[in-house]
């Protein structure tokens, strides 16, 4: 059985700011109301899968000092987890806010830039991954990196899961996408900014999208208003997402990867796999916080996503 794992390095818990009014400069915003969920990126595809019904694990660092609150939040996440402990240290807190829905542009995010690792933590995160990922299995790295994990340190754990041989997801960015692109994972999802950071100077972004699918057997970003693009097997498809009202849009992107992954472990088509992720991360944006989605709702939105061969 296939079982996956999503690996959060620089989790955060979320910190829900809801705002009265359009945030404002030079005045006092009033927020109506504060809530917590789980942030970082790995964490929310974790518990994508989980919803979905796929067994996963979530894996990474957590700060010893506000352990008990992440605990919790996992698990009234109902999450299976097994993160690696940094004593005396504290998982971030990232702010989101979110403005009313009819005045709203989008939430705004304030991270923290998250902890610092010793040698000897990296060195028990690999241990621990070495000894339960097996070749079958199937491994998502998603999320920034603790401020002194290195490139180095990616390359390390990169090569340790070549080694073992199992599926490689990246949704990474900066010099982390670029390394992930070079030791030709399977799966990366940039986003338009970063498909621009790969991209060749004379190279469309579709260009782009089709060269890094030569050596990456899924290649899924989104243009924005364009729509988002998956390449898989040579061939790309543009998909458009069905138009839903929307209240928080933080952690969309978390969504539609976990919902894709759990796809692919459930062996569906790229068709099928592309409409549940997007259903999937359409019902996310409806949802106040940053990784509540229905799945009722993602089925029958999924429904309505529409996909077109280039
Ligand atoms: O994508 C949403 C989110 O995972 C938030 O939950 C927030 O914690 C943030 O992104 C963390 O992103 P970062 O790139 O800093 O790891």
């Amino acid at each position: 059985e296939v079982l996956l794992y999503t690996l959060t390095l620089n989790p955060a818990i979320d910190r829900l700011l809801y705002l009265n009014e359009k945030l404002e400069r030079r005045k006092s915003n009033r927020i109506t109301e504060v809530s917590y969920d789980i942030g970082g990126k790995g964490t929310h595809a974790s518990y994508v899968m989980s919803k979905l019904g796929v067994k996963n694990l979530a894996l990474g660092f957590a700060g010893s000092q506000n352990i008990d609150k992440f605990k919790q939040i996992l698990s009234e996440k109902n999450m299976e987890h097994d993160f690696t402990i940094i004593d005396g240290r504290t998982t971030r807190e990232c702010y989101i806010m979110i403005e009313p829905e009819q005045v709203s542009a989008g939430s705004i995010m304030l991270t923290e830039k998250g902890f610092h690792v010793e040698e000897a933590d990296i060195k028990r995160l690999f241990d621990r991954i070495k000894a339960r990922v097996k070749a079958e299995d199937m491994v998502l790295i998603a999320g920034s990196l603790p401020t002194n994990f290195t490139i180095d340190n990616l390359r390390q754990l990169l090569r340790i899961l070549k080694e073992i041989g199992c599926f490689i997801a990246c949704d990474l960015s900066g010099e982390a996408i670029k390394l992930a692109v070079k030791m030709k994972v399977d799966f990366i999802k940039p986003n338009e900014f970063e498909l621009k950071q790969l991209k060749a100077s004379h190279e469309s972004l579709f260009d782009t999208v089709k060269r890094l699918n030569q050596d990456i057997d899924y290649v899924v970003t989104s243009l924005g208003e364009k729509g988002s693009y998956c390449g898989y097997d040579r061939k790309i498809y543009r998909v458009i997402p069905p138009k839903v009202k929307e209240v928080n849009d933080t952690g969309a992107g978390d969504c539609f990867v976990g919902a894709f992954l759990a796809g692919l472990a459930n062996q569906l088509s790229i068709e099928e796999i592309v409409k549940l992720a997007s259903g999937c991360a359409a019902s996310k944006v409806m949802n106040k916080d940053s990784s509540t989605f229905d799945v009722k709702t993602a089925m029958e939105l999924k429904q309505q996503v529409k996909i077109t061969q280039l």
